[in-house]
């Protein structure tokens, strides 16, 4: 057992005591991934749909160099409000923690805290992954790297559209990472149904997913598990238009010489002023989907270990 003091919200010490399904949702999305107010009214969304299927939320982030697993309502209206909030990714933590400052988590950042305290799944939009010119700038997401060491199942629209998804599945493949596809033969992309790759397993229930997982946690095989759930069709933007938008947005990074931690938020924002909305409102329909998906698969996952 690993004993770093972190501080659990009311709901969440309760849903532990209770053994109740949980599942975990990151802040980068709020504090970086979308602007005010779409960003507080998502992650209130996002917590009221994995209650209604009978699961707890926890959003999980820092604040004052505090590890908080599960925030309450004025919490989530800071982050999404503040500039002054770092994002964390697994590099990050120790020293946000020990600067006593405010940390939005990254998918990684958040698998860390999650196994922490012994959450097993957590859902956001898209994950980070290898972007498209990674060749020359080295830029792969510390997600993929984080997928091959915590045991906490990702449940993501995919790899997001701008990122290289062929060389970002290549990675997944190396590292032993499992990619499912739910109700897909075919890895999503963020804003588009279906990409040409192929997914390795796909399953069409909930229940046929946390099996899975329950075997891989039964073998003590290190790592997690992507689950990729596509947007829903009448959310989804043709590839050609999103392309465009990502070409632009991307030439607009490389003007501004923008780098490391802030290009993907750079571009998620260029790309929604570039669609005039359409791709944020998007990206807030395919978070609700996937807060759906992850907290049935956490219903059955915490009837399999009981
Ligand atoms: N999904 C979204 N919006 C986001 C993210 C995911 O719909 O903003 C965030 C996640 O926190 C993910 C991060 O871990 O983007 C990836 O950032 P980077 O490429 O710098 O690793
Ligand atoms: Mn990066």
């Amino acid at each position: 057992m690993k004993h770093f003091p972190y501080t659990l919200s009311k709901e969440v010490e309760k849903a532990i005591k209770a053994g109740k399904a949980i599942v975990a949702l990151e802040t980068t999305i709020i504090s970086h991934g979308m602007p005010y107010p779409q960003n507080f009214n998502t992650a209130l969304e996002v917590e009221r749909i994995i209650k209604s299927n009978g699961s707890t939320p926890a959003t999980i982030g820092i604040i004052q160099g505090e590890i908080k697993i599960g925030m309450s309502e004025e919490e989530i209206e800071y982050f999404s409000k503040s500039k002054n909030i770092h994002k964390v990714s697994r590099r990050d933590i120790p020293f946000i923690l020990s600067t006593k400052k405010n940390g939005a988590t990254t998918v990684a950042g958040t698998m860390i805290l999650s196994d922490l305290a012994g959450i097993k799944l957590m859902a956001t939009g898209g994950i980070g992954g290898v972007h498209r010119d990674a060749n020359n700038s080295f830029d792969i997401s510390a997600d993929l790297q984080e997928l091959t060491n915590t045991n906490v199942t990702v449940v993501c629209s995919g790899p997001k559209s701008i990122l290289d998804i062929g060389l970002t599945l290549e990675y997944l493949e190396t590292m032993g990472v499992p990619v499912i596809g739910y109700k897909s033969d075919f890895v999503p992309t963020f804003y588009s149904r279906k990409s040409k790759y192929e997914v390795d397993y796909n399953f069409d229930q909930p229940k046929e997913i946390a099996q899975s997982i329950a075997m891989k946690d039964n073998l003590s095989l290190k790592g997690g598990v992507l689950v990729c759930n596509p947007i829903p069709e009448r959310f989804s933007i043709q590839s050609s238009v999103i392309e465009t938008a990502i070409e632009s947005a991307m030439e607009k990074a490389t003007e501004h010489n923008i780098t490391g931690k802030k290009l993907t938020p750079f571009l998620l924002d260029q790309i929604t002023k570039i669609t005039k909305g359409s791709s944020l409102k998007s990206n807030v329909k395919l978070m609700l989907n996937n807060a759906d998906l992850a907290s049935k698969i956490a219903i059955s996952l915490n009837k399999i270990s009981l």
